[in-house]
């Protein structure tokens, strides 16, 4: 055993370490091969956040950059950064001060505080001291908004918890852990994406890093409500389903009551502390886009009382249509993405979105898809007060793993922690699963089972998810209406002419009883869906797919393009609604080259045409264009003209106009 013991001490020597006490103390094996920590998930969703009493713990945070995770616990020798150890007499060896590092605002993407961070994918350290007045009878929960993508909590030096997903919301019960006066909160935040994760490492938008939601330390009484749901669920019944979980696994009284509505009801748990009861209002002002009516509503049971302010409405398609308290109504739409005007960063305030929906408003749109994740909780209740209809979504986005349980577990939690937050919020109608997400049958059992998901969790709206535009067959016919239309017009070079004849010869077989170019929506998942979500980007993406299979200029393919445009027909086999998810162009404000890509009047010209194709089509009933902002894309990396951001906004990053703005206002005003 001596030996043994001496041997150690010369390996640890070898490795710069001098460890007397743990050589004294422990085996060789077991110093190397601690076992890990045990990080317990979150605690079921705590609802009605804004009516509870909290402690805040928004504001300067402090942040220590930590590339190789030397912090962390299950990673250090030393203990890790959560011991948050403080030099006394000076000769202790600590290679860390959080008192000492930067500092930050929290809620904030580490990108935008520290431009030397805008790239960074890794681990960074929060830390925040603050004090606490411990309160016998109540429970504390540490709420937190929204962190990216993996978070670990630690409170006073101990492991509280952890997190993965990004963008959504999660609490812990901490009561435990708290002491009267001074307490040192610890987050460790992972921006890191994996093959496995939701979304994966390759998305068309900014992986921001950091805490992006309200830090909170909720105060309830012991035995509390988790959450409450209220829906109108059937408008010609006038009825109402009211759902409530507590958090005490008993039989109790839990009361409604809406004073406007002379409702006072009171209902009764099961022995699981739930609840879930329809009940009819007979006289009732519905929620619309003109009056968006809400009602305050009071959730009582024991000691705890929670409140909200809720709209009514119902939400339905029948056959190709879609309709909005029994109205027929076309979503006049536009594509989001959750960073604010002129400010670098993730957008996460009421502020940010209250200027951003401003420009929602002068485009006359009356629907915003928040592509492609979660934003803060403050987007839907602006969009219930200011009357306009929301697509929420999960980042289930492209080519995600379909067949590792633990991504789809992930897909699962983050679309039902969503809709627990937001399940209240009148203005949203539609939940999507996810975007364009290309076929197989492994993407179709995922696909369905997150419906049912949803649907499980609330079935008073409609469920989507954008689709892939065309497949190959369809873009094979593109080809062959291109050269149709190419033998028409003297601009086409005589030796064009002949390529394009080449074509419509060898083609003439499979398309030729056809007069215009159109697309069937087939994708099976439609058949899941109430609404068909599709993008497509006619007039900018498809000639440069094709150009190098045709081999004649992309100018006079994108000329052909916009010729054939308004007669293209876009339509599904499922007897549904269409919504054209996102359609656009990439447009530098003030590009000097007029007319040519990168252009507005390029991007303008986009719009034009797609505009008048779209309208062409009945079986579309709503579009949402890519997009209201110029925003962050690691994938755009064009020198003077894209700079790292994706440039298909109609304002730029700084909130300027660019030409498409009014020519998308004008439609919606109109002719939409
Ligand atoms: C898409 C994606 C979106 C991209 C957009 C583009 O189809 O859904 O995330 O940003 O195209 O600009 O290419």
């Amino acid at each position: 055993m001596i030996l043994k013991k001496i041997n150690y001490f010369f390996y640890l020597l070898a490795f710069g370490f001098f460890y007397t006490d743990i050589i004294l103390s422990q085996d060789a094996e077991e110093f190397f091969s601690r076992t890990p920590p045990v990080y317990n998930p979150p605690d079921e969703l705590l609802g009605w956040i804004d009516s509870r009493k909290y402690q805040n713990l928004n504001g300067e945070w402090h942040y220590i950059i930590d590339p190789m995770n030397n912090g962390l616990p299950e990673e250090s020798f030393f203990g890790g950064f959560p011991q948050n150890k403080l030099q006394s007499d000076g000769l202790e060896l600590i290679e860390y001060n959080f008192e000492n590092a930067k500092t930050m605002e929290i809620p904030g993407a580490w990108n935008a505080h520290d431009k030397s961070l805008l790239f960074y994918r890794g681990p960074v350290w929060f830390y925040k001291k603050f004090t606490h007045k411990l309160s016998k009878n109540n429970l504390s929960h540490l709420y937190i908004g929204a962190s990216n993508f993996t978070t670990k909590v630690f409170l006073n030096g101990k492991i509280i918890g952890s997190f993965e997903g990004g963008y959504t919301s999660f609490n812990f019960d901490v009561s435990e852990h708290l002491v009267e006066g001074n307490n040192i909160l610890i987050i460790h935040v992972d921006n890191t994406l994996s093959k496995d994760s939701v979304p994966t490492k390759k998305t068309d938008w900014w992986p921001y890093g950091g805490i992006l939601g309200d830090v909170l330390l909720i105060s309830t009484p012991k035995k509390f409500i988790q959450n409450a749901y209220l829906q109108l669920s059937d408008l010609s019944q006038k009825e109402f389903l009211f759902k409530a979980q507590l958090n005490s696994p008993a039989k109790v009284k839990v009361n409604l009551s809406i004073s406007e509505l002379n409702i006072n009801k009171v209902f009764i748990t099961d022995e699981d502390g739930f609840v879930a009861q329809r009940f009819n209002i007979d006289d009732l002002e519905l929620w619309d886009t003109i009056n968006p009516k809400l009602y305050s509503v009071i959730v009582k049971s024991g000691d705890d009382q929670i409140s909200d302010e809720i709209g009514f409405r119902e939400i339905d398609v029948i056959g190709k249509k879609i309709f909005l308290n029994g109205n027929e109504v076309k979503l006049r739409g536009i594509s989001m993405h959750s960073e604010p005007i002129d400010e670098e960063g993730f957008a996460f305030s009421r502020k940010h979105f209250k200027e951003l929906l401003k420009y929602a408003e002068s485009l006359n749109a009356n629907f915003v898809r928040a592509a492609h994740y979660p934003y803060t909780r403050h987007l839907a209740k602006l969009c219930d007060e200011l009357g306009i209809l929301l697509w929420e979504e999960i980042p289930v986005y492209w080519n995600i793993n379909w067949t590792n349980p633990k991504t789809q577990a992930s897909a699962e939690s983050m679309l039902s922690q969503l809709i627990k937050r937001d399940w209240n919020r009148a203005s949203i109608v539609i939940w999507s699963l996810g975007n364009e997400t290309p076929y197989s049958l492994e993407r179709m059992n995922f696909m369905i089972s997150q419906r049912e998901t949803a649907i499980s969790l609330d079935s008073t709206r409609l469920i989507s998810a954008a689709l892939l535009s065309g497949n190959a067959a369809q873009f094979r016919s593109l080809v062959y209406f291109l050269a149709i239309e190419g033998l028409k017009h003297d601009f086409v070079l005589p030796e064009e002419k002949a390529i394009f004849k080449g074509i419509t010869d060898q083609m003439k077989f499979l398309y030729g009883d056809q007069e215009y170019f159109s697309i069937n929506i087939d994708d099976p998942l439609a058949e899941h869906l109430d609404i068909i979500a599709y993008n497509e980007y006619f007039g900018w993406y498809y000639t440069s797919f094709l150009v190098d299979q045709i081999g004649v200029r992309e100018s006079i393919l994108r000329k052909l393009m916009f010729k054939i445009m308004p007669s293209i027909t876009i339509k599904s086999q499922f007897n549904k609604p269409i919504h054209i998810s996102e359609f656009g162009a990439g447009a530098k404000l003030n590009y000097p080259n007029k007319g040519k890509i990168w252009s507005e009047e390029y991007q303008n010209k986009v719009y034009e045409h797609q505009l008048a194709m779209l309208k062409n089509n009945s079986q579309v009933q709503g579009i949402s264009p890519w997009i209201l902002k110029d925003f962050r894309s690691m994938m755009r990396p064009l020198e003077g003209v894209q700079d790292y951001y994706n440039r298909k906004g109609l304002v730029d990053e700084r909130g300027r106009k660019k030409q498409a703005f009014d020519t998308l206002a004008n439609f919606y005003a109109e002719q939409w």
